[in-house]
Formats: C-alpha cells, structure tokens, sequence
C-alpha cells in the first residue's frame, strides 16, 4: 500500500465515520470502518479516549473491520469535540504506520434546564416609579446551543390578573416592566414567579422568584376629623375644660403618616395630645362672650414625610353667655332735691341702669314715702 493510497482510503474513511457515527445499536453506537482487512495485515490503535474505543469486527471468510465503539455516554455540554487518532500499522519488519485524525462533533440534545442566575430576586421598589420603568431583569441560562438553548421568559401561569395589569415582562430579554403605578397602601409586597422556556423539543423550563418590595413614598395628606362635634363653652369654662376631641389620620407609614396637630392661630384654646393621633381641643384662657362670642379656630395637621404635607380644618366655637356683668347706673349717686308738700304721685326723678349688652335693668327699694316706678327706657 502506497502512502497515497493510504490517504485516499483514510479520507474517505474519515467522511463514512462521520455519516455512520449516531447509529445506535444495543445501546452502543457504534463507526465501523469498512476497509476489510484479513486477519494479521494490519493491526489498528486508538488514541486514549474515554468514550471511545477499537474493537475488531469479524466479517465472513476471515475477514475483519475496525469498529469505532462508544463506551459511555456523549454530554456535548462537557465536551462538544472528540479528537481521535486512529493509526493503523502494518505487519512487516520494520512496522510502517498510517495515521488518521477523527473529529466527532456531537450534536445537542435538548437535556438541560434553563436555570436562572438567583432563585430568589428581592427588589426595592418605591410606589412612585414611573410607569414603563424597568423594575428587574432576571436571567437564565441554558446549557445546550441553538434553539435548545434559545429561552423565553414569561410570569407563570397561576399568576393573578391583578398583577398582570400592574407588571409586564419582556419575553426576550426578561426585564420586568411597571406598567401601572404601584401602591403601598394597597400592597407592601408583590411575588411573581417567572418561567424561562427553552425552544428545544421536547421544551424544558426553569422557575425563580421575584419579590418586589414597595417602599412607601408621602403621597397621602394628613387628615383632620372631628372625633366629637365641638359643643358651646360657657364664658367662665374652667382652663383645659374640653371643647372636641380631634384625632388625626395619615394613610402612610413611618415618618410620612407620623401626624402632628396644632393650631395656625391665637385663641384661648389648645390641643391636648392623648393616646396615639388623637386630641382634645381644651380651653387655655379665660374667655369672654361679651369680647368674642365666637371663635374660629384653625387646626393644621403635618406629617414628618419629605417633603412634608398638611391640611387645615376650621372649627367654629360658639361661647355661652354667662351672667357675669352687674347693671350699672349713670351715676354713682344722685342728689335730688324736693319742695315740701309734694303731690303724691308725681315723678321727682329719672335714674337708668344697664348692663354690657345694653339691656335695662330696674330694680326699685321702696322706702317710707318714696317708690319706684318702673318706665320703659
Ligand atoms: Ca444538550
Ligand atoms: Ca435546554
Ligand atoms: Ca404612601
Ligand atoms: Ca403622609
């Protein structure tokens, strides 16, 4: 045998292994090598391998072939190429040998699951972000190639509705997309399981975990109610003599529903705090109805949010006359100077008293010889 025939038969001997590789019998696959040879001509060696290996194959009439045998499984994710070198040696004195290189490319089976970078995402979220903002790109990865390989990602099935209108995902490169404004008033804390699918047949899919977790932005104003209607003061109501219970309410949390009462004006009023986010508007002056019959009184609630938000109430106090205001007269003595002999009866003098508001108010004493008559004024 020539050198050139050598490589002519090797060439071609290469393209058959190639082409009878992934036959697969009883389990093995198995590469023959069809040159038949008789018994002795020549022997064959394989290059170390630890999936291969030469086996001789017994045709009729003393006849052999070399058979490329698999001896274990292929795993094209831990070695996509074989590099054989098959030599074979003749039986003459000295040895000449001729060598051919194998080259088993193993094609891919889709037997690996998408599996993702972390099985749990955990993510900060404030309620205010900006719908059409990107909130978390998970990722997955997949150990096969092509289209075994190739993933998309989608919320698992069992995911409510709700959420779908909130979140949206981008099959191709996993990003979660808000698409409607969150609310941590309404929901602290979103779970969502995600799938990446690979494209392989049969498909395999991996799962993780997203948890969102709302931070609470102060989107809400404090709120003043009237825990009891405001009820008249008398004017000699004692100091811290209460007028209405006010409580305030924030829907937001921490600092930013942390609310804080008190009043925008002077008044002979004052807020007593009690028990959490409630008041009492007590009374801290002395009051007067003849002064001011009526007070407004303006309260404003604050929160401790940045920036921080308010609102104000007006409450409208009524103050309850007391009889706290002696008649007066015009003078403090009268001098009145009669003739003897008078007509019984007859006026002799007019004297007036009255109070604050201007109302009259007579009273008589009656003496021996003179008495009072009452007239209106
Ligand atoms: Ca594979
Ligand atoms: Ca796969
Ligand atoms: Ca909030
Ligand atoms: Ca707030």
């Amino acid at each position: 045998m020539t050198k050139r025939m050598r490589y002519r038969d090797w060439k071609w001997l290469w393209w058959y292994h190639f082409f009878l590789l992934l036959i697969t019998v009883n389990g093995q696959t198995r590469y023959s090598i069809p040159e038949e040879l008789k018994r002795g001509s020549v022997s064959y060696t394989l290059s170390k391998s630890e999936c291969f290996t030469l086996k001789m194959k017994e045709l009729s009439g003393d006849r052999y072939v070399p058979e490329l045998v698999l001896e274990k499984p292929l795993d094209r994710e831990k070695q996509s190429v074989h590099q054989l070198l098959l030599t074979a040696l003749d039986g003459g004195s000295p040895v000449k040998t001729g060598t051919s290189s194998i080259i088993v490319t193993v094609l891919d089976n889709n037997d690996n699951v998408p599996v993702f970078k972390r099985t749990l995402y955990n993510i900060s979220v404030p309620e205010n972000s900006a719908s059409g903002s990107v909130l978390v790109r998970v990722e997955a990865t997949d150990a096969d190639e092509g289209v075994n390989a190739e993933l998309e990602y989608r919320f698992a099935d069992s995911t409510p509705q709700a959420l779908l209108s909130i979140l949206r995902m981008n099959s191709d490169t996993g990003e979660i997309i808000l698409l409607n404004p969150l609310d941590y008033e309404s929901s602290n804390k979103i779970e969502i399981s995600v799938t990446a699918k690979d494209r392989g047949v049969p498909e395999m899919e991996g799962h993780c975990r997203v948890q969102i977790i709302v931070i609470d932005v102060n989107d809400n104003v404090p709120e003043i109610i009237l825990t009891s209607k405001p009820s008249p003061v008398r004017e000699d109501a004692p100091k811290g003599a209460v007028v209405a219970l006010i409580s305030a309410r924030d829907l937001d949390s921490g600092n930013n529903g942390k609310v804080m009462l008190q009043l925008t004006n002077e008044s002979p009023f004052t807020l007593k705090p009690s028990f959490s986010n409630n008041y009492a508007l007590i009374t801290n002056g002395a009051l007067d109805r003849e002064t001011n019959s009526e007070y407004n009184v303006e309260i404003t609630a604050t929160d401790s949010g940045s920036p921080s938000l308010s609102s104000k109430k007006t409450i409208c106090i009524s103050i309850i006359d007391v009889n706290d205001n002696p008649p007066f007269f015009n003078q403090l003595s009268y001098n009145v100077y009669l003739k003897e002999n008078g007509v019984a009866g007859s006026i002799l003098y007019s004297v007036s008293a009255k109070t604050l508001i201007g109302q009259w108010v007579l009273s008589a004493e009656f003496l021996n010889c003179f008495r009072v008559q009452i007239s209106a004024p």
